[in-house]
């Protein structure tokens, strides 16, 4: 089955109650790209990638339609099979992972499709049909990330991220502990995300204040060299997620024993070809980890729950879902959302979604 035409979409998804903040950003709306392939079967295959703004990762909007509009010619007539696209995607352009994922997503979709098979059974089989999620606060006052860690317990969630950073460290201190009395004595497990923000000195502070709390500090510092720098110091695990560029920071981090886990994005890797290989990668070394995204719609939602769905129960952190920050579905009916803290895996051939394809307008480009 090859690739027939290529479709480029942007849509906007405005965050619900107002800006959601990371130590370095604020957001209000997420541009998100979304690429359809149709093959010359007539089949259809819905991919998507969505920075959440310019500044979380080396990435941003205007950037994933440059380099898809870079590499879609070379595109057309492509075989719809991971390997060889991969090989063909890199033979277009080098790096922006991110861009090359909406395509990889689609073609999955596409193919899965083809099969009359799930994206989970093409990335080897789920082992659950009720896949854990997590949620995660934004950066907040102890008090309003306390009542809301309450809240999310209640709703079921087995996992909280809590959001640090950007401002002194005795807040984020103060916020932790703050959570902590909530959520203690609960079965909620507890993440602490600066997102690249602390120096290494507020990091063992962090560390250092609340040896009591069991939580694992998820991208404290900027770089690989700063979290090899506190890695002996501190007794809570640590998490690598935006330095986890690619299979080969991977690697490193994991094989060098730097890591206790990683929040990983499947847009980052590159897709659900790449994803595939970290998920086996953390298995033989025995590292718990997350499958999500920066942010996005139900295609995103999708991709992430199904390889979600095909991680060891025991490593798999859970999947996070941008759904509980936007309005709306792409798929009004089998929207992918969190119910009791769990994540339902979409039934059916592909990705199990069909979005609302006029909810997007135009493409922006067609090849
Ligand atoms: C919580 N997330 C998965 C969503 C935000 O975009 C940031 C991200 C993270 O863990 O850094
Ligand atoms: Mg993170």
């Amino acid at each position: 089955m090859r690739i027939a035409e290529i479709h480029l979409y942007r849509h906007e998804l405005p965050v619900r109650g107002g800006p959601y903040k990371l130590a370095q950003a604020e957001v209000r709306s997420l541009s998100t790209t979304l690429v359809k392939l149709v093959a010359a079967n007539g089949l259809v295959g819905w991919g998507e990638t969505c920075p959440v703004g310019p500044t979380y990762a080396e990435a941003h909007a205007a950037g994933a339609v440059a380099a898809l509009t870079e590499m879609a010619p070379g595109l057309l007539g492509a075989e719809v099979l991971p390997v060889p696209l991969h090989r063909r995607m890199d033979g277009l352009l080098h790096g922006h992972h991110y861009a090359k994922a909406a395509i990889d997503i689609a073609a999955h979709d596409l193919l899965g499709k083809h099969l009359g098979v799930s994206v989970s059974d093409l990335l080897g089989g789920a082992l659950t049909d009720r896949v854990p999620a997590y949620y995660s606060t934004g950066v907040g006052s102890p008090e309003d990330t306390a009542r809301l860690a309450g809240v999310k317990r209640d709703q079921g969630y087995p996992r909280l991220q809590v959001k640090i950073g950007g401002r002194p460290v005795e807040e984020d201190i103060a916020t932790v502990r703050k959570v902590w009395e909530v959520i203690r004595g609960s079965a909620m497990r507890l993440a602490v995300d600066g997102n690249r923000s602390l120096t290494t000195r507020d990091a063992l502070r962090l560390s250092r204040e609340c040896p009591d709390i069991p939580f694992v500090m998820e991208q404290p510092c900027n770089t690989l060299e700063d979290l090899r720098k506190i890695r002996s110091q501190v007794s809570h695990g640590i998490y690598v997620d935006e330095n986890g560029t690619s299979l080969n920071e991977v690697v490193t981090a994991a094989g060098t024993g730097l890591v206790d886990g990683f929040g990983m994005k499947v847009t980052r890797l590159g897709g659900l070809h790449p994803m595939r290989t970290f998920r086996d990668l953390c298995a033989a070394r025995n590292l718990p980890h997350t499958c999500d995204d920066s942010w996005g719609g139900d295609i995103i939602a999708a991709a992430c729950t199904h390889i979600g769905a095909t991680v060891a129960p025991e490593l798999l952190e859970g999947v996070w879902l941008a759904a509980d920050h936007i309005e709306g579905h792409y798929d009004p009916e089998n929207g992918i959302r969190a119910e009791g803290g769990h994540i339902k895996r979409p039934q059916g051939p592909g990705l199990g979604i069909t979005p609302d394809e006029d909810l997007f307008g135009a493409p922006v480009a067609s090849f």
